[in-house]
């Protein structure tokens, strides 16, 4: 079937979380919705909000604007616009924005009769996010625990955090995030290899076919997953690297106060060594 009669067929009302037939059409080849509405209204107030806190601030170097969170000791109250209370308008806009990104995903993927895969992945990334300027400046009782917006200060904001724990590599979830990070890129680089070797053929070559991907890997290694089963593994993967991200960061402060190499001496105070 052509896309575009494709398209017709699907391009029908119905489906929506809220709201009915509020908004439920397309706009040229984006789909609205109520969601759509609400991503475009807080993805333009943040964006305004953080054009006006790099206008106040010394630079309009892209590198160095910086917009801070509050001082800690505002607490968890709402501080003045100056002090980080734009910081914090930014914040909720930013969550308005990729929460109502979500659910338009979600609206879509009912219309097509498909899964919820793609918003559930992306739900992580929001997880991850939230987390940092969240879960963590709550459970630490301070919104200044937050990380600031700005290129070169949130890197400064992850260095300083991560030497505040001394040597956050021995930090064991973000091991595993770390792990999960590097294996994904390893099992894309193997499936996206994999798949044009076979289905993107030299000049005068035929389409190879799924038999041909996995004896491939039955050859090399023994085994293969499968088509599907790469695809699992990959979202698995993924996902996994986010969530330990977001653990690894909870954690730090909130339930382990001291430097992370300290955590391991559960290992030499193993009862096995005398
Ligand atoms: C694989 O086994 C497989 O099934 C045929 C793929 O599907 C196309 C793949 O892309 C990859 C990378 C593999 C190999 C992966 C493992 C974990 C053995």
């Amino acid at each position: 079937m052509a896309l575009l009669s494709f398209e017709r067929k699907y391009r029908i009302r119905g489906g929506t979380l809220i709201g009915g037939d509020l908004f439920d059409f397309w706009f040229g080849p984006f789909y609205v919705g109520f969601f759509g509405v609400t991503t475009i209204f807080f993805a333009t107030l943040g964006t305004a909000l953080i054009i006006w806190g790099a206008a106040i601030g010394p630079t309009w170097n892209v590198w160095q604007i910086n917009i801070a969170p509050p001082d800690l000791s505002y607490g968890l109250a709402f501080a003045p616009l100056r002090e980080g209370g734009l910081w914090q308008l930014i914040t909720i806009c930013a969550i308005g924005a990729f929460g109502s990104w979500a659910l338009r995903e979600v609206e879509i993927c009912r219309k097509l009769g498909i899964g919820y895969h793609v918003p559930f992945a992306f739900s992580v990334a929001i997880f991850a996010y939230v987390t940092l300027v969240v879960f963590r400046p709550l459970l630490l009782g301070a919104w200044g625990h937050g990380f600031p917006y700005g290129i070169f200060s949130h890197l400064d904001w992850v260095s300083n955090v991560g030497y505040q724990y001394l040597h956050f590599h021995y930090n064991p979830a973000h091991m595993l995030a770390v792990t999960f990070f590097f294996t994904t890129t390893l099992a894309l680089a193997l499936h996206g290899s994999l798949i044009l070797s076979s289905t993107n053929p030299q000049k005068g070559q035929t389409v190879r076919s799924p038999e041909h991907e996995d004896t491939f890997f039955r050859d090399v290694i023994g085994y293969s997953i499968g088509t599907l089963g790469i695809h699992r593994l990959g979202l698995f993967l993924a996902l996994s690297a986010g969530f330990w991200s977001a653990v690894c960061i909870l954690i730090s402060g909130p339930f382990w106060t001291k430097g992370w190499p300290e955590w391991w001496t559960w290992w030499l105070d193993l009862p096995i060594w005398p």
